[in-house]
């Protein structure tokens, strides 16, 4: 009877070892691991924390952008700001979507988010108190967002990687409205320019912090790395960013908040000054100056929202009850 546990226990730690390998080895030959393979547990965690955050931050970032919906100056940027808050519920929704095929529920993951025990961007957490906000969340924003993303398209989990294709297409749109709207106000009048500097001052800083934490800080990013979920470090990211910025800021005509930014030479790349970390961490605690707001704001809409859950949940069964008695009548007939 023993030797025949044992014999069992060592094929079943043959065909785990065995999934294991097939799945390294997927990984290491660059193939998409798809829903139905094997995965490790961690593998799966670390992917549901990553997506859930990521997708939390599509829907809580509407917030700050549509703040501004109903005082945009004209009719075409209003149209553009919906079309773009519009999206973002969009972007949410393919996040929601690509973890629920790890096995977790959109309905459990909006619970951890509004009982605070999941996290979304830092950044959303920061006021639009002007109309050139709205141009610095794109240029930034989504600038910051895109840097960040166009490596998840390539992915090692193909739902993921399939979501941020389309999502990486619909943010350099946004990316270039909110510089456009940027370049106008920093060509209009006196004001107008220095309100778009003043936006820019604000939103720089916060930005450079959504690539996350320092690589000698980042927990997650060696085993995401291994695993190609992340495909390159959050400095690494974070340099590409502030490369790719210092000209565009130029080329507006506003000046980045940083007198330590200097071209290194030797490098290749902007020097730039010291992030203030310790706000980053503040407003990871909840300490930022919207995240009170912005958790109740979504908890509102949730409950606001759950008679279109059910009016949507009771059309479901409506259509499934319909379509049983169909297959019941074909059978019958
Ligand atoms: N804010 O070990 P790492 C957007 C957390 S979408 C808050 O480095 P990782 C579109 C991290 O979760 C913006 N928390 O973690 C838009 C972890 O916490 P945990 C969102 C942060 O995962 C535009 C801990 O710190 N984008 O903007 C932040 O390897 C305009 C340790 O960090 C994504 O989510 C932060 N900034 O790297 C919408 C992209 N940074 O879980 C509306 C996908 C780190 O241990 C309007 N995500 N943390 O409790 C990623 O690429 C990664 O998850 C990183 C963090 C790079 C964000």
């Amino acid at each position: 009877m023993a030797s025949g546990t044992t014999a069992t226990a060592r094929a079943a730690q043959g065909a785990a070892a065995e999934l294991g390998a097939a799945f390294e080895a997927a990984v290491a030959a660059d193939e998409r691991i798809e829903p139905r393979d094997w995965m490790p547990d961690a593998y799966r965690a670390g992917l549901v924390r990553q997506i859930a955050q990521h997708a939390h931050s599509e829907i809580i970032g509407m917030q700050p952008e549509a703040n501004w919906i109903a005082r945009a100056p004209s009719l075409r940027r209003k149209a553009i700001l919906m079309a773009k808050v519009q999206d973002e519920a969009g972007h949410g929704l393919y996040l929601y979507g690509a973890a629920e095929t790890l096995g977790t529920s959109r309905a459990e993951l909006l619970d951890k988010l509004h009982e605070g025990r999941q996290k979304y961007s830092s950044i959303f957490n920061y006021p639009t108190l002007t109309w050139a906000d709205v141009g610095a969340i794109g240029w930034l924003v989504d600038g910051a967002a895109i840097t960040n993303q166009v490596p998840l398209c390539r992915c090692s989990y193909g739902p993921y990687a399939r979501a941020m294709v389309r999502i990486c297409k619909e943010e350099s749109f946004h990316q270039r409205q909110g510089y456009e709207l940027l370049l106008a106000l920093s060509r209009g009048t006196e004001a107008q320019h220095a309100m778009a500097q003043d936006a820019v001052d604000r939103w720089w800083w916060p930005s450079l912090m959504m690539f996350g934490p320092p690589d000698a800080e980042s927990p997650h990013s060696a085993q995401s790395m291994a695993w190609k979920i992340k495909r390159h470090s959050n400095d690494e990211l974070r340099q590409r960013f502030v490369d790719i910025c210092v000209p565009q800021a130029e080329a507006l005509g506003l000046t980045l908040p940083d007198p330590d930014l200097r071209w290194n030479e030797q490098r290749g790349h902007y020097d730039h000054g010291a992030i203030d970390w310790a706000e980053f961490h503040e407003v990871l605690k909840g300490n930022g100056p919207c995240n009170e707001q912005r958790l109740a704001q979504r908890r509102q809409a949730h409950e606001e929202g759950a008679w279109v859950r059910e009016a949507a949940a009771a059309y479901a069964a409506k259509q499934q009850r319909a379509a049983h008695r169909e297959e019941r009548e074909a059978l019958a007939s």
